[in-house]
């Protein structure tokens, strides 16, 4: 059964009407007040699409204008950049490591109700790993057969980077060569169909009349989703999404995926890499260390490039004390480093994490990093303790 929508956003509440259905009891504390129910949601998208940058960009607008929201950042393996960036956000953060939420749902829910318990949150959002296809069966079905009494779910939202729908654009249009395997546009159409919601996201990268392209063929392309168009990085229509989104529920549609050989071919061609270290200045020198992550990343990229393997999003995170952070991402080798947030002053040293998603067998990526970091300590004449390294390739036997 659909599961319960709100339909109170004007003219478009057509487009859901046969989701609409009764509403759950109202439930009662212990003193017999009405408790409103929670809000949930899952932000989709492919790697790098902005997922933890929009959900910050929604919380603080949120947490203004409709009541506090909880985040929780999802992915695979530990360590987590994107935990990291979202504490120095105005958000309350939870974290769901090691694996997607859509095999940790005991965890999920209660991290979703300690959110509301103790933190107070009416909104949820969580992403999940940006390979990430299937959420809204195991999670959205799953909260809607056995939570439906305490959260109502808002729209499944797929994020879509319009560098990446160059991938997908008819022959002609969005030739580029952006240097991602062919398989991983399976996992993207995918992504798309999921979706309750899809949104086209960083509109400040690109013209208007790019942006009427890329909105006009994801309408073709999935003509019974809607579409919206923002950019976390201006705020650009973040408060129409916001809105959307407190407004509306899911349709709850039944997605699965058709061809498993083919989603597990996307699969294999990715590495996720984390490592957690600490960077020392052997001389006891304040040095410039915004440089030395420019110059890791440019090495990464480099030994990427004579490979000719690809990166689609590694992040770093680094901490020197006092508050001051550094924040970078890197979104393929055809693409300068994006710098969120750089240190404000030179340091001795720094707490590092690097969390990569790569194109690129485990062995070799790993050895591209560690021979990145060799050369940062040589050049700036600094000691790396290594606290902790994963790299697994999804394909890999006996993951
Ligand atoms: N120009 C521009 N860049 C953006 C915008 N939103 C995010 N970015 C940048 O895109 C990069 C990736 O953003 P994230 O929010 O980390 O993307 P993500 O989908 O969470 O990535 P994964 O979790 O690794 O899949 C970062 O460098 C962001 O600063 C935007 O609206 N405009
Ligand atoms: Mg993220």
């Amino acid at each position: 059964m659909p599961y319960d929508t709100f339909n109170t956003y004007g003219g478009a509440a057509a487009m859901h009407e046969d989701t609409a259905t009764t509403k759950a009891a109202t439930l009662r504390n212990k003193a017999g007040e009405a408790i409103e129910k929670i809000r949930f949601m899952v932000m989709s998208g492919f790697l790098g699409a902005g997922k933890t940058t929009t959900m910050i960009a929604l919380g603080e607008h949120m947490n203004k204008t409709y009541g506090k929201v909880g985040i929780i950042a999802n992915d695979l393996g530990a360590n987590l950049v994107d935990t990291n960036l979202t504490q120095t956000s105005g958000c309350t953060v939870e974290e769901i490591a090691s694996g997607c939420i859509c095999y940790q749902m005991d965890n999920t829910i209660d991290k979703i109700r300690r959110l509301r318990d103790r933190d107070g949150c009416i909104f949820v959002m969580s992403d999940i790993p940006g390979l990430g296809v299937g959420a809204l069966d195991h999670t959205y079905h799953r909260l809607a057969d056995d939570c439906a009494d305490w959260i109502d779910l808002s729209p499944f939202t797929v994020l879509v980077d319009p560098e990446r729908i160059k991938m997908l654009l008819p022959e002609g249009e969005g030739e580029e060569d952006i240097h991602l395997p062919e398989e991983l546009k399976y996992l993207m159409q995918l992504q798309l169909e999921e979706a309750d919601l899809i949104v086209l996201h960083k509109i400040d990268l690109i013209s208007d009349a790019e942006v009427e392209r890329d909105v006009n063929f994801l309408k073709e392309a999935c003509p019974d989703i809607p579409v919206m168009k923002i950019s976390a990085l201006t705020g650009e229509g973040i408060p129409e999404l916001a809105e959307y989104l407190e407004s509306y529920g899911t349709s709850l549609k039944n997605f699965s995926v058709r061809d498993n050989e083919k989603f597990q071919e996307a699969e294999k061609t990715l590495t996720w890499y984390n490592r957690r270290m600490f960077v020392k200045q052997l001389d006891d020198e304040k040095i410039d260390m915004n440089e030395v992550i420019d110059d890791l990343l440019e090495e990464i990229r480099m030994g990427l490039i004579e490979r000719k393997r690809n990166v689609p999003h590694l992040k770093t995170f680094a901490t020197a004390g006092a508050g001051d952070f550094n924040k970078c991402s890197l979104l393929g080798i055809d693409y300068d480093v994006e710098h969120t947030q750089e240190f404000l002053r030179n340091h001795k040293k720094m707490s590092m994490i690097i969390n990569a998603r790569a194109v690129c067998e485990s062995r070799p990526f790993a050895r591209i990093v560690d021979d990145a970091v060799d050369m940062i300590c040589d050049k700036y004449h600094l000691d790396a303790q290594i606290f902790f390294t994963e790299c697994f390739n999804m394909g890999d036997e006996g993951r």
